[in-house]
């Protein structure tokens, strides 16, 4: 590169960040979104997976939000029972009105559905739900999804997928053409979590049989990664159901096939049964149990997030220790523009380029413009920190390093994370 333009100023540094971010499409790395082909599920039906389909979209669910509930249902404080006995409208006239119109919508996720309404030039004011439900009652799925992977910017998501599901195995077997945009993780917490309910499991379906299984699924549904989520108390090597299906199942087929090793560690999962979907919560865990995987497993590339605010620096310096670990996201009670600010300066400093600053964990087709939109903020400002300090010390930025730093951010590595070509 001769002579390349180099930004000798703040203001300079910003534009060129804002122009880069702007024109940077998002590979979504880890979300609940399923492609228009597994159907939308009853709106009138609340709770569990409805059969009809798995794709969520528009106000009622956005409202609904697990997110949501919880703080509904702290301000609300009516019975949890009688929450969950409304229909899926109740509830979302009733997280509206406790949530925006009772209170002020300061939390990350309130603030959520403001940037939603606002995109589309809804009334964030609105005392009620009606021009809301009347918006997105008018939308056709088919060119509303596409306008929202436009305005969130974002060319892929991944679902996460349970292979133990049957309603969504029937879904798959009926879609015929799955959108280009979407693509499969093999998610084990089913597995893991039958096996310690009922340690025979382990035993009756033998290793062999239950990576026969796998295999068959890896073959069918082509994921990009497999995935697994972990109590803050995990640890590895351990003595329990879990360490022998990790060892005999999931990091032999991880390694068969090639297939990075997605891992989320500590949710303390069904704290407050009550709550149902927003009852979980979170624990400092163990971060050498990942180190001791790394160097065990050197072959398999590790994609790793940490729940616990605690957990983020040290999962930084294993990172620094080994190359097979990438850390990624600000995970759930981390995705607050505060504490994802904080993650994404520790580690530009400790890291480089080298990390996935987010993924949306969307469950919700319009939750992907707010969440990528205020994740794009924060990048946007932590770059900007990091940059002007090489300034401070003597190094001008050009906009060619620029995008490509946010194309590593945004895509880069974690294609080259989960091609082992
Ligand atoms: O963030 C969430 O929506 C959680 O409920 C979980 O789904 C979590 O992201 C997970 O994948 O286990
Ligand atoms: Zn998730």
């Amino acid at each position: 590169m001769s002579n390349p333009q180099k930004l000798s100023d703040r203001s300079s540094i910003q534009k060129e960040i804002e122009r880069a971010l702007a024109a940077e499409p998002v590979v979504d790395m880890h979300t609940h979104l399923y492609p228009p082909a597994f159907g939308t599920p009853d709106p009138n039906k609340s709770g569990n997976v409805d059969p009809r389909g798995l794709l969520l979209w528009g106000g009622d669910e956005l409202l609904t939000y697990h997110y949501l509930t919880a703080e509904t249902l702290r301000s609300a404080r009516i019975p949890y029972e009688q929450f969950w006995a409304m229909s899926k409208t109740d509830q979302a006239n009733l997280v509206w009105k406790t949530l925006f119109v009772d209170n002020t919508p300061t939390s990350e996720a309130a603030q959520g559905i403001i940037s939603v309404l606002d995109v589309f030039g809804l009334d964030t004011r609105a005392p009620d739900l009606k021009e809301a439900r009347a918006f997105f009652n008018s939308q056709r799925l088919g060119e509303h999804f596409d306008q929202v992977f436009d305005i969130a910017k974002v060319s892929g998501v991944v679902m996460t997928n349970d292979p133990f599901d049957d309603t969504e195995d029937q879904l798959w077997s009926r879609s015929i053409t799955i959108d280009r945009r979407f693509s499969s993780s093999l998610r084990l917490d089913s597995l893991i979590n039958r096996s310690l309910v009922n340690a025979a499991h382990v035993a009756i379906s033998t290793v062999t049989q239950v990576r026969a299984f796998l295999d068959n699924w890896i073959q069918r549904r082509n994921p990009v990664y497999m995935a697994l989520s972990l109590p803050p108390d995990f640890n590895f090597p351990g003595e329990d159901a879990r360490d022998h299906l990790l060892r005999e199942v999931i990091l032999p087929t991880a390694k068969e096939h090639r297939l990075a090793l997605t891992l989320m560690v500590g949710v303390r999962r069904k704290v407050n049964p009550q709550l149902r979907d927003a009852g979980d919560a979170l624990g400092k865990a163990n971060v050498t149990a990942i180190e001791r995987l790394c160097l065990e497993y050197p072959d398999i590339n590790f994609l790793v997030t940490f729940l616990s605010r605690e957990n983020q620096h040290e999962l930084c310096v294993a990172a620094r220790k080994f190359s097979n670990l990438m850390p990624f996201g600000c995970w759930w009670f981390l995705n607050n523009p505060s504490i994802v600010s904080e993650i994404t300066r520790e580690r530009f400093e400790l890291l480089g380029q080298s990390f996935i600053p987010q993924h949306s964990d969307a469950r919700v087709l319009e939750q992907l413009i707010y969440k990528w939109k205020h994740a794009r903020r924060q990048i946007a400002d932590a770059l900007l920190h990091s940059y002007q300090q090489l300034l401070d010390r003597g190094r001008a930025i050009t906009p060619e390093e620029i995008s490509r730093d946010v194309n590593r951010l945004f895509s880069g590595n974690f294609n080259e994370w989960v091609r082992q070509d």
